[in-house]
């Protein structure tokens, strides 16, 4: 059997801001926890031995990470050279530079021929040696349309329309590569992709389906013993009959307060030709919790925010407190001891919301005989869904785009994918298919 650790969505060098400098080491005690929990998955690669690493994307928040970032996540893919244990690091969304003709954090290991490191930023059959026999790994990194439509063919479609255009260009060549295989040793497809039919983390967002996704069908070959991806940070298997697995590992840290409930961890696969074992192996990270609290009816608020932290364990914990309360009460809170009950959190952040009123009554005027310019009356409607509070910025952001909108949707929407590049969080699956509310 060979032995393969698939782990994906690093992201180092993320949520700094819920951290704090170490004072011994001078280091974010967050970029140090990412780092332990790398560190864990190589550990294992090298200890067991496994006879091939695959990282499925998602190295760093961005192209450009800093040098110590670099440095740190180098320091311990190293040790995988050092062992001489082959590696495959696939380019995801987070790692392709979005300026001139791409390039990517990840393609240094190549310029600098890291022995047995393969960096996967084209779609690719590689032929791997293994102590166990050979392997064959078929890289599909992350694309974006301008990799396989150009912008004449594009133009003027929706983007369901550019969707199905991608799909019909991507399932020949993805044949193409199936149908070169070599059929006497098992083949494994390690993709960066956003898959019909998976669950994002908050899970609030599940019209996936209809955003800028691969079909689960493209991807579950029975050419394959195995799918191994990289993308969503919630670990999940896509094809419960296992013909093949189509398994995303997840995030190895919690990336954001959407991954509090989630287990994270790496895949351990054993596999020879037509037959697969795959295991999902936790990980110990850090908490993280949410209180939150409404105390606007409520006439000792300041109790009932205390007996709401210590109801939760929140030691070494990244915290976020939310309370809401009415103008008048904002007086009864005394936020020095609020600070003193959240005081054995790892960090926290505390945000009260103020409820006026106004905002209290029932229903909002959307009513037929208003005429509300259409911003307004998305505010108004956000206000009213508290679940998607998270990503009302965002969407109001982009229907702006969209009602400023001159040229086309494209021109927007590659604004719209810069922006996704600079942030922390992989937060693209969710405007896209934001793109696709506004528009429907
Ligand atoms: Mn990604």
């Amino acid at each position: 059997m060979i032995k393969v650790l698939h782990l994906s969505d690093i992201h180092l060098g993320s949520g700094l801001s819920q951290g704090k400098i170490n004072p011994e080491t001078g280091i974010n005690t967050r970029l140090e926890d990412f780092i332990k929990s790398l560190t864990q998955c190589i550990d294992r690669a090298i200890n067991t031995p496994a006879d091939l690493v695959l990282f499925g994307g998602d190295a760093f928040p961005d192209a450009t990470p800093p040098p110590y970032v670099q440095d740190a996540f180098a320091s311990q893919f190293r040790r995988l050279a050092d062992a001489n244990i082959p590696t495959v690091l696939l380019v995801g969304n987070h790692d392709r530079h979005s300026q001139g003709n791409g390039g990517a954090s990840l393609c240094i290991y190549r310029a600098l021929a890291v022995p047995r490191f393969i960096v996967g930023d084209n779609i690719h059959t590689h032929r791997i040696t293994t102590g166990n026999g050979d392997i064959q790994v078929i890289t599909l990194p992350w694309l974006n349309r301008s990799t396989l439509l150009t912008r004449p063919e594009t133009k003027g479609l929706s983007l369901e329309e550019v969707n199905a255009k991608l799909i019909d260009r991507l399932q020949p060549i993805i044949e193409n590569e199936i149908r070169n295989l070599d059929s006497s040793i098992p083949t494994i497809l390690l993709a960066h992709v956003m898959a019909d039919k998976a669950k994002l983390g908050a899970e609030r967002l599940l019209a996936v389906g209809t955003g800028f996704t691969i079909p689960v069908s493209l991807l579950a070959r029975p050419e394959l013993e195995y799918v191994a991806l990289g993308h969503i940070h919630k670990h999940q298997n896509l094809n419960k009959y296992n013909n093949p697995p189509v398994v995303y590992p997840g995030s190895i840290e919690r990336v954001d307060f959407s991954e509090e409930k989630e287990d994270k961890g790496y895949v351990w696969v054993e596999l020879e030709k037509g037959t697969v074992n795959w295991d999902f192996c936790p990980l110990n990270v850090r908490n993280f919790r949410t209180i939150e609290v409404d105390v606007t009816e409520k006439d000792n608020p300041q109790d009932e925010i205390l007996k709401a932290i210590s109801k939760k364990n929140i030691q070494d914990a990244v915290v976020r407190l939310i309370y809401k309360l009415r103008s008048e009460q904002v007086e009864l809170i005394e936020v020095a001891s609020i600070h003193d009950a959240l005081k054995n959190a790892h960090s926290y952040t505390i945000r009260p919301e103020t409820i006026t009123q106004k905002s209290r009554s029932r229903l909002p005027e959307l009513g037929v005989n208003n005429t509300l310019d259409p911003i307004e009356a998305l505010k108004t409607y956000l206000d009213n869904r508290k679940d998607l509070k998270d990503i009302s910025e965002e969407m109001l952001q982009t229907a702006q785009y969209l009602l400023n909108g001159d040229e086309s949707d494209l021109d927007m929407e590659e604004d719209l994918d810069k922006d996704i590049e600079t942030k922390e969080q992989d937060s693209d699956p969710k405007q896209l298919s934001l793109l696709q509310k506004m528009e429907s």
